[in-house]
């Protein structure tokens, strides 16, 4: 039987990583965060122009970081999402690998719960194994993190390493306040747009 509560004792605290992973992005990182932990996580860490937050669209983190990463090949995209978004479009993944743009990273913060529906287990917690589904989609780079070092060491990969690129951030089941984002879409399109394109981009 598998210990469905080992990640309330996992070492890594997703708002640390989250707050790592964007001082070492600086400004200029476009950043896709999925619905739930990760769009708190990444706020929390500093909102800005340049994340899109996804509000409810479970599933469509890795898609929509897919296009804009094809969309735009000189900028690196960094889609940061939870497991359970990621179990929900693991077909994206095989897509990604066909696709294979060298700019997109995703970061998958898997806390083996769904965090914000009231913490059940998901199938990360059992036998799923989000960095082995992502190699056996033809992902060329892929990691499963646990520790500090390995973080350390997955960063500068993340964020300058030729992708696509999928790492597993192993993350401790906590609960955590909340820090939102802006809820309008329309207004998130636009600034994400505008702060990318300039004014052209919001016609
Ligand atoms: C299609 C769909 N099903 C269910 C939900 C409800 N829901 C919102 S967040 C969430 C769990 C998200 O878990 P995960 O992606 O692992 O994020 P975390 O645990 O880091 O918050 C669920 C099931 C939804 N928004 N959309």
């Amino acid at each position: 039987m598998t210990d469905t509560s080992r990640a309330e004792r996992f070492s890594l605290h997703r708002r640390d990583v989250a707050q790592q992973i964007a001082d070492a992005g600086g400004g200029d990182l476009l950043v896709v965060t999925g619905l739930g932990s990760t769009n708190w996580d990444f706020t929390a860490a500093g909102d800005r122009d340049l994340i899109f937050p996804l509000w409810g669209a479970m599933g469509g983190a890795v898609p929509l970081a897919l296009g804009l990463a094809l969309a735009q090949p000189d900028r690196r995209v960094l889609c940061a999402t939870g497991d359970a978004d990621m179990l929900m479009s693991l077909g994206s993944l095989a897509t990604v690998a066909v696709q294979a743009p060298q700019n997109l990273s995703v970061a998958v913060f898997d806390n083996e719960r769904y965090g914000e529906t009231g913490m059940q287990a998901t199938a990360t917690a059992h036998q799923a194994d989000i960095a082995g589904i992502a190699a056996a989609s033809g992902i060329p780079v892929t990691a499963t993190v646990r520790e500090q070092a390995e973080l350390d060491a997955a960063i500068p990969e993340m964020l300058e390493g030729a992708g696509p690129s999928v790492f597993v951030i192993k993350v401790r089941a906590e609960p955590l306040p909340f820090v939102l984002p802006p809820k309008d879409g329309a207004y998130l399109k636009d600034r994400f747009r505008k702060a990318l394109l300039g004014d052209a981009g919001i016609v």
